[in-house]
């Protein structure tokens, strides 16, 4: 069995991989499949633009298809950059732009908000923040569509530390583990991300149909 992941995004397909591979299923991502164009993400939630990647990708390979959006909600910036977290720092600019442009947003804050958890090492927690991650499964021949959605809490440090994961996992520190998302292994993050989270819920939904 092979699913087409409706992403371009080698981070994501590589954890969609690692986690489908425990239930024998195969992946491939747009990156190796023809004829689906590029998507244009109009959404103004996660869940829309899910659905609008899973739609256009299914319907023009002509095979059921699973899309992500996902994202980093950070309370100190009013829950940017949300739904344009991959293109924070513009168009195509990439992790490390992205990375750094969220660490100077915070840095030109008045203030750092009260409370913050010690975070393990020299670094300083900046600001809760959240992933979160909306699956959409889509079947072009039936137009059925399968929803669910993860949410992880954890915080922004002021340093990146570790080089597993992608995105924003370098600066996304976890008090219970002591490290960031990009410090611990994919099977951990796996099992606690908001990916995971929502994979878990979107399996379970199949199982009852
Ligand atoms: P596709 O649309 O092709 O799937 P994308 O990277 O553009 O790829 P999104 O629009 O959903 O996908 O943006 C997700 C961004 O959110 C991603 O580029 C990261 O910057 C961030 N992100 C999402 N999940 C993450 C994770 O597990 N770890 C770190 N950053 C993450």
């Amino acid at each position: 069995d092979t699913l087409l992941i409706a992403t371009r995004n080698a981070g994501k397909t590589k954890e969609f991989r690692e986690a489908f591979a425990a239930i024998g299923v195969q992946v491939k991502d747009l990156n190796e499949v023809s004829g689906v164009p590029e998507i244009e993400e109009t959404g103004t939630t996660f869940a829309e633009n899910a659905f609008i990647k899973a739609k256009a990708a299914s319907e023009a390979a002509g095979l059921p298809a699973l899309a992500d959006d996902s994202g980093l909600c950070v309370d100190a910036l009013g829950g940017a950059p949300g739904v344009y977290s991959a293109r924070y720092a513009g168009e195509g600019a990439g992790d490390a732009a992205n990375n750094a442009k969220l660490l100077a947003s915070l840095a030109a804050l008045e203030a750092v908000p009260a409370g913050m958890p010690e975070a393990s090492g020299s670094a300083k927690l900046l600001s809760p923040a959240k992933f979160v991650c909306s699956l959409v499964l889509y079947d072009p021949r039936t137009g059925e569509r399968v929803e669910a959605e993860g949410a992880i809490h954890g915080f922004v440090a002021d340093r990146a530390s570790g080089s597993g994961g992608f995105g924003y996992d370098p600066l996304f520190y976890l008090p219970k583990h002591g490290k960031t998302m990009a410090e611990i292994s994919i099977e951990e993050k796996n099992a606690i991300s908001h990916r995971g989270q929502a994979l878990r819920e979107l399996l379970a939904k199949l199982k009852r149909e």
